[in-house]
């Protein structure tokens, strides 16, 4: 499928999108996030494919949803429409792990997507925030849920309410992103963690996101159990007896995703 608005390409076993407005800093309207969707879930259905990559320019991976496209949008637009939910959250379907490279300015809907990615790696130039209040709406595509989540209520009220931005030092401590690497470093970094994630079990890996992602949504006590179960169930893999009779035989493992 031929893009307009997102770079696609492969490194190994690992599936990359860049967003491409880079004359807006990757503003999010409709046709990007429906390309993204359908880029990711080509990686995702592409059985050579381990892990996927979403990340901007330096100076953006995205300013937010499209400003100038939203602005003349009425309530009875974007219900009928419904608007985000129809193609946004794409990402939330995709089964293997996707992580967040994040450069520049990481704001709204694109603070937004970032955590609906798996993990975020930030670039020390990295800004977060969720100003929408500025433009007298409140975030959409999950920042009131997803950001408290990740960082306590205090600081994502204080995001939400004032519109600041945060930088990639306080994000880190805060919680919202894994690493903060030097912005030369970035690509290097992100496709070291995705090759050695693509290199694992895709059965594992799969599983292991699933459960995590369960303690978002529910109990401690149901995701525990569901936890147990997945646990049980990879031991029904062709995968549980190559990587344990690797460690015991000093060699590496080859797993063959069965
Ligand atoms: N949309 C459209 N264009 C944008 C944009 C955006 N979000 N952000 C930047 N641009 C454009 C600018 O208009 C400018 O275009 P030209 O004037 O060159 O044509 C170009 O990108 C460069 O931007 P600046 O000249 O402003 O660059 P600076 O370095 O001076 O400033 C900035 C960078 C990121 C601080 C600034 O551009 C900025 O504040 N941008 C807006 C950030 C923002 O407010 N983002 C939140 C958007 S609201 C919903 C669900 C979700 C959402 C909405 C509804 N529903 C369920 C209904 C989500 C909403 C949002 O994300």
């Amino acid at each position: 499928m031929a893009y307009e608005l997102i770079l696609t390409r492969t490194e190994g076993k690992v599936g990359i999108v860049t967003l491409n407005r880079p004359k807006q800093l990757n503003a999010l309207n409709n046709e990007l996030m429906d390309e993204l969707g359908a880029a990711l879930k080509a990686f995702d259905a592409d059985e050579n494919i381990g892990c996927m990559i979403v990340t901007g320019s330096e100076k953006a991976f995205a300013a937010g949803a499209d400003i100038g496209a939203m602005a003349t949008y009425t309530f009875s637009d974007v219900y009928k429409g419904d608007y985000i939910t129809r193609n946004w959250e794409t990402i939330r379907s995709i089964r293997k792990p996707v992580i967040a490279a994040v450069s520049g300015f990481a704001l709204g809907g694109g603070c937004e997507l970032a955590m609906m990615c798996d993990f975020i790696i930030a670039a020390d130039n990295a800004k977060f925030g969720q100003p929408e209040v500025k433009l007298g709406i409140i975030p959409g595509a999950g920042g009131t849920q997803r950001l408290p989540r990740a960082v306590g209520k205090s600081k994502a009220m204080d995001l939400a309410l004032t519109g600041r931005m945060m930088d990639a030092t306080e994000a880190e401590r805060s919680g919202l992103v894994s690493r903060v690497v030097p912005l030369d470093k970035l690509m290097e970094e992100s496709l070291g963690a995705a090759l050695m994630i693509s290199d694992y079990s895709q059965l594992a890996v799969m599983a292991a996101k699933e459960s995590v992602n369960r303690s978002f949504e529910g109990t401690l006590a149901d995701g525990v159990m569901f936890e147990r179960r997945m646990f049980h169930a990879m031991f029904a893999t062709a995968d549980q007896k190559e990587g344990m009779d690797a460690f015991v035989n000093k060699r590496k493992a080859s797993f063959g995703n069965k």
